[in-house]
């Protein structure tokens, strides 16, 4: 039970973001047969390939590392040419992955555990295998023909507008021979773009979230937010924009009224589903306008902390442009450092695991809800993916690297020696589940306990934030919730350090969670120094 209260359960909830294909594989042999009755040929590649029943198997870990929530990245029927955000049918779960039942069943035991369950949601496009889109390019007047965004360029030379595609060098559209004309796809052209301003999609994706919802799904993370609305003339962005892919510029007022109408769809279900969006914008203010009036996202990930590297003085900017821009709305903040399009914080951050350990007290330390991406809690680097083993056309293969459960070669996957789906991170021997989990001053220990410290403070969960007063290398913050206290201390400097600070209400401070492990120089338990280590990080509470 959450200290917090009354507060809606995703402000207080620590979120783990399941990539499926690379979490973990729990049946092999019903994926062999399943594929086998749809006629699909064998392909060993995809026995490397996680499933639902993997996750399942994985949920007592979950819960005892003490996160609140999974976030499941894509396993509907897909053909995979963006690994599941095409997807060919929203309402069924991919034979690759497992079955419906296989998913009720998953959510059931989460829910056992006190886990919940959100799933992706991606309505800004379909898979172009999609009925919907079958039928729409079929011919010009199609039932479907509306649902997508056709127009004429110039003949099949020159596109309608300048609009650039995601992951590969191209025009957002694609000229499609049946019907002579092009088609709107600002990610790959097996990904079209919906047509949001056609009233029959809105119901029939309405119609999908309800799908799920009534099954019994907690919320969903929703795809490219920012692309639903398009401005109706498609105008050309200014040149020197037109290089960069579209998708991460589309902010168009008309996403707002959409996002209110699948608000109500949301909010009317007794489970409190919680809709987090992707924004991929590049200020934490434009990301905040996708709260509306407290009647658009209830959560929307604030992505550019992420541009950070281990630098104390754009952390600590980060933290006051969010401290200050959520005090002025009805809106609760996010905090995430990793993802699966992204390489992860600990190669971005140099690779080393001490900048990972204190990043992580930084992420469970700021005020709002935090997204873990499975396996920052190993401490995970990127896999280095050699040429001939490059799947994405992203180039976003080394984060998605499967997770390591145990220490001998197969890692827990039970693969009978055939690969995975992509190559393993670096020394999977030592950094697995297995073997960290036997290591009390291991990392996954260090966010286990990070994990109980926030759970059992409502300053961690709910307080204000207050920067304190720190040297240059240090992010320093004062938590504070109806008499609970927390000073949370973020050193970024390669030396020792003095960090004063204005003594606590009463008594002293005591170490609660110290970074460091071993080559730390504050003990948890212990009361503070008045100094960190190196790259060192400490949550601190007030004691005698
Ligand atoms: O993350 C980005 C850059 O690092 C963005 O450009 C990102 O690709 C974009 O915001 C959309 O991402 C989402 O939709 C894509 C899918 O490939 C990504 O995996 C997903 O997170 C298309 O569905």
């Amino acid at each position: 039970m959450s200290v917090a209260g009354a507060a809606p359960w995703w402000k207080t909830a620590v979120f783990y973001q399941i990539y499926p294909r690379s979490f973990a594989l729990g049946d092999p042999a019903g994926r062999r047969a399943r594929l086998a009755t749809t006629g699909a040929a064998f392909d060993a590649a995809r026995d490397g390939v996680g499933d639902l029943e993997g996750i399942r198997q994985k949920l007592d870990h979950l819960a005892w590392l003490g996160i609140d929530a999974i976030w499941i990245s894509p396993f509907q029927p897909s053909p995979m040419a963006d690994f599941g955000y095409d997807v060919a049918d929203f309402c069924d779960v991919d034979p690759l992955f497992g079955t419906l039942a296989d998913f009720d069943r998953l959510l059931g035991d989460a829910h056992a555990r006190g886990l919940r369950v959100i799933m992706d949601w991606v309505p800004n496009h379909t898979s172009d295998r999609h009925p919907w889109f079958v039928d729409s390019r079929s011919s010009r007047t199609a039932e479907h023909r509306d649902w997508y965004i056709w127009r004429d360029g110039t003949g099949e030379a020159t596109p309608p507008n300048n609009w650039a595609r995601a992951f590969v060098e191209g025009p957002a559209w694609t000229f499609d021979e049946a019907t002579r004309q092009w088609y709107l796809h600002l990610f790959l052209a097996e990904q079209p773009d919906l047509n949001w301003s056609n009233p029959a999609v809105v119901e029939a994706m309405s119609g999908v979230l309800r799908f799920w919802l009534d099954r019994g799904v907690d919320g969903f993370r929703i795809d490219v937010v920012l692309g639903l609305g398009k401005d109706p003339a498609l105008p050309d962005v200014p040149a020197e924009l037109a290089s960069l892919p579209y998708c991460d510029q589309n902010d168009d007022p008309s996403t707002h009224a959409i996002l209110r109408q699948l608000r109500k769809v949301v909010d009317g279900y007794d489970q409190q589903p919680v809709a987090v969006g992707e924004v991929f914008l590049p200020t934490t203010e434009q990301i905040l306008a996708y709260y509306g009036d407290n009647d658009e996202l209830h959560l929307a990930f604030n992505f550019p902390p992420m541009e950070c590297g281990f630098d104390a003085s754009c952390m600590r900017s980060q933290t006051e442009e969010a401290t200050r821009l959520f005090a002025q709305r009805v809106a609760w903040p996010t905090w995430v450092l990793s993802n699966h399009d992204r390489p992860r914080h600990r190669t971005r951050y140099g690779g080393s695991e001490r900048r990972a350990r204190a990043a992580a007290v930084l992420l469970l330390g700021w005020r709002g809800t935090a997204f873990l991406y499975a396996g920052e809690e190993l401490g995970l680097e990127d896999a280095e993916i050699p040429r001939h083993a490059q799947v994405d056309p992203g180039g976003r293969d080394g984060c998605r690297a499967p997770i390591p459960w145990q220490p001998a070669p197969g890692y827990g996957w039970g693969l009978e020696g055939g690969p995975a789906w992509l190559p393993w991170p670096p020394r999977a021997d030592l950094v697995n589940a297995e073997t960290l989990s036997e290591d009390p001053s291991s990392i996954l220990h260090l966010y286990r306990r990070l994990l109980a410290a926030r759970r059992a403070s409502a300053a961690l969960q709910l307080g204000d934030l207050e920067l304190a007063a720190a040297p240059d290398s240090v992010v320093a913050f004062r938590r504070e919730w109806a008499g609970d206290v927390r000073v949370v201390v973020v050193g970024f400097g390669g030396d020792e350090c003095a960090v004063d600070l204005d003594p606590p209400p009463e008594g002293t401070w005591i170490v609660e969670v110290a970074s460091g492990g071993r080559d730390g120089l504050a003990s948890e338990g212990e009361r503070y120094l008045g100094r960190i280590g190196p790259e060192e990080a400490l949550i601190l509470k007030p004691g005698p």
